[in-house]
């Protein structure tokens, strides 16, 4: 499996070169050439977790037979329709909450020459995914379903995204209106089917399957990256920057995070008074303020409690499944995550 992950970016250079040459445009040696940058600036710096694991559970739904030459290509292609996918919700997304870092660099829109050119990138990320998908699934039986699925999940992403953002506006900024209810529905749409649900059902069409027959298997994965996002809302604000990759801005941007709304049902009268003056606001002295009630209220620990309780409620739905290789699928995600650092 080491050098699947090599085997993996081989796959990324042919992608690309088919996409520098794509006969649907005539490029100039300037536009091939942003292109390329723009492509490895945003597509490969990842943790790939999402990409590789198309390959690894497709590998498990085939239980463990060695995988065609083929086989291999279509599922490593597939695997980086995500990272694509990943790549132009990044760009927008780092535009959207004021980010400054991503996978420890600048975000892209930061790079002086870009600024704004990023959205037209992000918009040219999107369409790499149906260019990718044209050219080498055309032919296959589950590529309208393919085409569909993809279809499907961004258009989910995306609409999570919009409650993400609109949640933190709606008229005046008012933290009683945050919830756990509401949390919960923000980070299923913008998280979790794109990061958990669409590998494994990439996978499931490459093996053929019916994804009406699976949706057991989309709810586990839904719950996981509920779960998955909660660490990604504990991370932004606890998490050291250099670790993680990226600066958390949370705070700054009233987020509707998992801490806020665990903080607002711990807090006393006071503390929520402190909540409520510097939650939401850019200087680095009110971010440190709530920093500092979150230490008091110990979030650490409400946080630790949460991941716990989480990983056996999923490992309880996952060893409830009846077909022991889509345990296995399951199992290997929940392993890859649990306890993460970054
Ligand atoms: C990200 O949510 C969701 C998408 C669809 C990119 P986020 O803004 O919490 O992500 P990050 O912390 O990586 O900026
Ligand atoms: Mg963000
Ligand atoms: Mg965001
Ligand atoms: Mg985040």
């Amino acid at each position: 499996m080491a050098d699947m992950k090599s085997t993996f970016l081989d796959v990324y250079s042919t992608l690309k070169t088919d996409l520098l040459h794509d006969p649907a445009f005539e490029f100039t040696h300037e536009s091939r050439q942003w292109l390329e940058r723009m492509l490895d600036y945003n597509v490969p710096g990842g943790k790939l977790n999402r990409g590789l694991s198309v390959v690894d559970s497709y590998k498990l739904l085939k239980q463990g037979q060695d995988l065609t030459q083929e086989e291999v290509f279509l599922s490593c292609a597939l695997g980086w329709c995500i990272e694509w996918l990943q790549a132009y919700f990044l760009v927008l997304d780092d535009i959207m909450d004021n980010s400054v870092t991503r996978r420890s660099q600048p975000c892209w829109f930061r790079k002086p020459q870009v600024g704004m050119i990023a959205i037209n990138d992000g918009i040219l990320l999107r369409n790499h995914i149906h260019r990718i998908l044209k050219k080498h699934f055309r032919g296959k039986p589950y590529y309208v379903d393919l085409v569909d699925l993809f279809n499907e999940v961004e258009f989910q992403t995306a609409s999570g995204q919009m409650i993400d953002l609109i949640t933190t506006f709606d008229g005046e900024k008012d933290l009683s209106k945050y919830s756990l209810q509401i949390h919960r529905r923000i980070v299923q749409y913008k998280t979790a089917y794109y990061s958990f649900y669409l590998p494994v059902a990439c996978a499931l069409l490459m093996a053929g399957e019916n994804l009406e027959n699976h949706a057991d298997v989309k709810n586990v994965l839904v719950d996981m990256g509920i779960y998955f996002q909660v660490q990604d809302d504990y991370l932004d604000c606890f998490a050291d920057p250099e670790t993680l990759g990226k600066i958390g801005t949370d705070i700054e941007d009233f987020k509707c995070s998992w801490l806020v709304v665990k903080a607002l049902e711990r807090c006393s009268e006071k503390q929520t008074k402190i909540l409520y003056e510097n939650y939401g606001k850019s200087e680095p002295s009110n971010v440190a303020k709530v920093k500092a009630l979150y230490k008091e209220l110990d979030l650490e620990a409400a946080f630790m409690e949460y991941e716990k309780e989480s990983y056996e409620k999923l490992k309880k739905l996952i060893e409830a499944h009846q077909s022991k290789e889509i345990q296995a699928v399951l199992k290997s995600f929940l392993a890859k995550i649990y306890k993460r650092q970054k």
